[in-house]
């Protein structure tokens, strides 16, 4: 017998798991269960399969040392919010914004559709850590999948292997995931979450967010349940640290909805201006966050890596991301070159005189069509980022000073402004609003309310979300600051009035000088705003103070609309929407 042929044959997983596992595989019917290690000899032995087996290309080890490339089917490129459901008894649980099932005939229809699914196929087991291991917060789940391609990424994505099953021990309290890949076929897609159970169902798909079960599915939405019955929150946030010259780190947490700039945000490179100043990258996407004993609120990000948009991203708008990628990533839906390496929309060569599309179709600079799929994305470990923040391994996490809620909005919504409070806090939060993006299904483009920017993620009801979030301030002595940025805003000719990307450095800055108690603002009805003697705008040649005005304006025909648009989220959750949110509406009334 060869070698390869042990790997994975090996079951090591406590009793609890060894059950369940037997009765998955009993329904799904695989030919052969293989136990995922986590090594590093089973990675390289899984990737030649893989590659075998034509789920992944190998890309030149030369330039691309440890990358490969994936094409997902091109009916299956995002998540698809229509076919995710939150599974609660009552269907009050799940709330207004959540597609809602009874989890008993949910369960019945999916374990009908997974009977049978992996015959002749390898189930695939994979322990998880989400956190660093032996922090508070750290949660363990399996996940059971027939996709190759789901292990080797959830292998960058989360501390997948032994690590895992060394922190679960003998207990049985770990999430239990199940994937089946079938033939992707859009009308049997269900990505199902039964949070009382700690459980989800992932059938039909095999695009990152719908079927890497640790990361939307269990640290938000699963995460968000639990958080809320054990007193913390599972938010869509990076997490970041803002080093000063004197070598003062201040840490801030900021939620923006997918594809709106996290990862760039979150590996922000100063401008060579701000001499001194470094930002390390706590984490890209996902924030969990809890009181300390100290009154502070610590954050751990559950994650080991970034699953970022490729298109866009270069040298220039972010480097570290560049370094991020330069090696043992796997790259989704972009373009393939002859070269064996990739391309994109805004990669920082120029167009290849010729390559291969997304879907596996020959592409030229002529071509109509984009090389890469407007939501292809790398998978990339986060130890290759050189901003990477120590912290982001140690247990305890970071203490957070700031909160900054953002959308992208064309209009309205100023480049920043800070709450008065906590509970204004969240409200801006709760009734923040968004233009649609390609990270999700649908059209793209269109404002509609994303509180927090967890409308796709909050697992249960989002009245009671904000009742949870107005509730941790009783155990906070020292509650972060929270802040609204806009970084999208446009002219009335349609130019970004901001320029974005390093430059928000600037906007950075002054909140954490607004944190440490050093940078003064100015009242006006939204919030505290900088005046234009609190912002530093020196070596911007091309930007004036009467940019930034216009930026910041306040427009109060915008406003009356904003509020509109405000009252049709209420309208949905009135039943349990605290009424506080209720009287910071009829305080910005009235102060507008
Ligand atoms: O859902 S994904 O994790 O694939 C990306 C996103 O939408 O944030
Ligand atoms: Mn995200």
């Amino acid at each position: 017998m060869s070698l390869t042929a042990e790997f994975g044959s090996q079951a090591i997983a406590n009793t609890h798991v060894q059950q369940w596992v037997e009765k998955m595989a009993a329904i799904t019917q695989p030919s052969r269960i293989f136990w995922c290690d986590g090594s590093e000899a089973e990675r390289d032995h899984l990737y030649t399969v893989a590659v075998e087996q034509g789920v992944l290309v190998r890309l030149d080890h030369e330039k691309l040392p440890g990358c490969y490339y994936h094409r997902s089917n091109s009916n299956d490129v995002a998540r698809v919010e229509q076919c995710t459901f939150i599974c609660t008894e009552q269907e009050e649980d799940a709330g207004p914004t959540n597609n809602w099932s009874e989890p008993k005939a949910m369960r019945a229809k999916l374990l009908a559709i997974a009977t049978g699914s992996m015959a002749g196929r390898t189930m695939y087991v994979i322990p998880y850590l989400m956190g660093p291991p032996g922090s508070t917060l750290a949660k363990v789940g399996y996940e059971l999948t027939d996709s190759i391609y789901v292990v080797l990424n959830m292998r960058i994505m989360t501390r997948m292997g032994e690590v895992a099953r060394r922190e679960l021990g003998d207990s049985p309290d770990f999430n239990r995931g199940l994937h089946c890949l079938l033939d992707v076929d859009a009308s049997r897609r269900f990505i199902c979450h039964f949070p009382q159970d700690n459980e989800i169902i992932s059938v039909g798909s095999g695009y990152g967010g719908n079927v890497l079960l640790g990361k939307k599915c269990l640290a938000l939405r699963i995460g968000s349940w639990l958080g809320r019955k054990e007193g913390w929150l599972a938010e869509h946030m990076l997490i970041m640290g803002v080093e000063s010259p004197t070598g003062e780190r201040t840490y801030v947490a900021a939620a923006f909805p997918s594809a709106c700039g996290k990862t760039n945000f979150a590996m922000l490179i100063p401008p060579a201006h701000f001499a001194g100043w470094k930002i390390w990258t706590v984490g890209d996407d996902i924030a969990w966050m809890r009181p300390g004993p100290d009154g502070r609120l610590w954050a751990i990000n559950p994650e080991s890596g970034y699953f970022g948009v490729a298109p866009g991203t270069n040298g220039k708008t972010n480097p570290n991301a560049i370094s991020s990628i330069s090696r043992d990533t796997i790259f989704t839906n972009v373009a393939l070159k002859p070269d064996g390496t990739v391309w994109w929309e805004g990669h920082d060569d120029p167009p290849p005189a010729e390559c291969l599309d997304w879907q596996g179709r020959p592409w030229t600079p002529a071509s109509k069509e984009k090389a890469a799929h407007p939501n292809s994305r790398f998978t990339a470990p986060m130890t290759n980022n050189p901003a990477l923040a120590p912290e982001a391994l140690s247990a305890e996490g970071v203490p957070i000073s700031a909160i900054i809620f953002g959308g992208r909005r064309a209009t309205t919504l100023p480049l920043v402004y800070q709450a008065f409070n906590w509970v204004h806090g969240v409200y801006l939060g709760a009734t923040m609003g968004s233009e649609t993006t390609a990270a999700a299904a649908g059209a793209v483009g269109q404002v509609r309310r994303d509180p927090m920017a967890m409308l796709p993620f909050c697992g249960y009801n989002m009245g009671r979300y904000f009742r949870h979030w107005l509730d941790i301030r009783r155990n906070l002595e020292n509650p972060p600051q929270v802040y609204q940025v806009n970084w999208f805003r446009k002219s009335a000719d349609g130019r970004f009035l901001w320029p974005g990307f390093g430059e928000n450095m600037r906007v950075l800055k002054w909140i954490v000088d607004r944190c440490q108690g050093r940078a003064g603002a100015r009242e006006t009805p939204l919030g505290w705003v900088p005046r234009t003697c609190d912002f530093d705008l020196d070596g911007m040649p091309n930007f004036s103070a009467a940019d930034l005005e216009q930026a910041q304006s306040i427009n109060i025909e915008e406003w009356r609309r904003e509020l509109l648009l405000q009252d049709e989220l209420f309208m949905r959750l009135y039943r349990h929407l605290p009424k506080e949110m209720i009287f910071q509406r009829e305080l910005l009334v009235s102060r507008l």
